[in-house]
């Protein structure tokens, strides 16, 4: 952490915990669950998420990436591997992101519920992956259960397309899970990809996910603000105390890194450098 001071000075945002209290450390010990280290990759819708985490994973054999389960999400079905490819065949399945989006107040809360669900068995599932034989695993999450509660659903809640009874259902079964299976998904730093909406705006337009070309900027700039009270200016209040000491590495994307060589290997050496005594 001192290395990441002296190395970002001016990243006032970026901050540290005592190692006594680290879960990688915890993770450590012998006899107790292998020691992976886990990095969240935050950001806005379109901000440039799934890209960075696949430059990642060119990095290092050590280094695994865990992307959302989106496809799941647009093709809601039983009975398959979770990171299967999809074959247009297979296509038939409910795409309730679609449904969210077309008619929120109907489908956020079920939206959510199996968000949050598939996040977590994709995340678990993985850390019996490929890293087992890793003598320096680091695991890379696109999104966390944290910004399915505190960004999305809560934005929802907000804007009343999540009523009182499911908010207050929501929040009770999110808290058991992560009391149930929180510390198999434990994090240990997080990057937060920062765009302005417009930019995000512009980038999902790029994209041309079909179900996502009626959203609003105004729902992008709710977004950002979230994000922001809760990365950058770490206000956000949160029920896991544990998240308000854990080191949070901030990356401006508002300029294209994609396909840059010089950018891509300036943020890799960031995000090295900052989580050096993890990585
Ligand atoms: N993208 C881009 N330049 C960048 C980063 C991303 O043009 O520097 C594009 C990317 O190819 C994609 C869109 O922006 O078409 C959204 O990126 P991504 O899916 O990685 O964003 P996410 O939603 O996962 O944050
Ligand atoms: O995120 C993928 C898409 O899924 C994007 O349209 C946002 C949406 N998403 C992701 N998680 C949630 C939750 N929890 N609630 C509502 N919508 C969500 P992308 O950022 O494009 O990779
Ligand atoms: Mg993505």
């Amino acid at each position: 952490s001192l290395v990441c001071f002296l190395l970002f000075p001016h990243q006032s945002y970026f901050t540290t915990r005592e190692s006594n209290m680290s879960p990688s450390l915890k993770r450590a010990c012998p006899g107790l669950e292998k020691r992976i280290k886990r990095i969240f990759i935050e950001g806005n819708i379109a901000a440039g998420k799934s890209t960075f985490v696949h430059l990642l994973e060119e990095q290092s054999k050590d280094w695994e990436v865990v992307p959302e389960p989106i496809a799941r999400w647009c093709n809601v079905q039983t009975q398959q591997a979770e990171f299967e490819e999809l074959t247009t065949s297979q296509k038939s399945g409910g795409n309730v992101l679609q449904m969210m989006y077309e008619k929120p107040e109907r489908w956020a809360y079920t939206f959510q519920s199996y968000a949050c669900m598939s996040r977590i068995r994709a995340q678990i599932k993985s850390t019996y992956g490929k890293l087992q034989e890793a003598e320096n695993p680091v695991q890379f999450f696109e999104r966390s259960v944290y910004s399915d509660r505190y960004i999305f659903a809560s934005n929802l809640y907000e804007c009343e397309c999540v009523n009182e009874t499911e908010w207050a259902i929501y929040q009770d079964w999110h808290s058991w899970l992560h009391q149930q299976f929180g510390k198999h998904i434990e994090l240990d730093g997080i990057i937060y990809l920062r765009a302005a909406p417009e930019m995000c705006m512009q980038r999902l337009h790029l994209r041309g996910r079909e179900e996502e070309q009626g959203i609003p900027l105004e729902y992008l700039e709710k977004l950002h603000f979230k994000h922001e009270s809760w990365l950058q200016n770490r206000t956000l209040k949160m029920e896991f105390e544990y998240l308000n000491e854990i080191p949070i590495l901030t990356l401006d994307v508002n300029e294209d890194f994609k396909g840059d060589s010089v950018k891509c290997g300036d943020m890799v050496e960031k995000v090295r450098s900052c989580f050096l005594q993890l990585l």
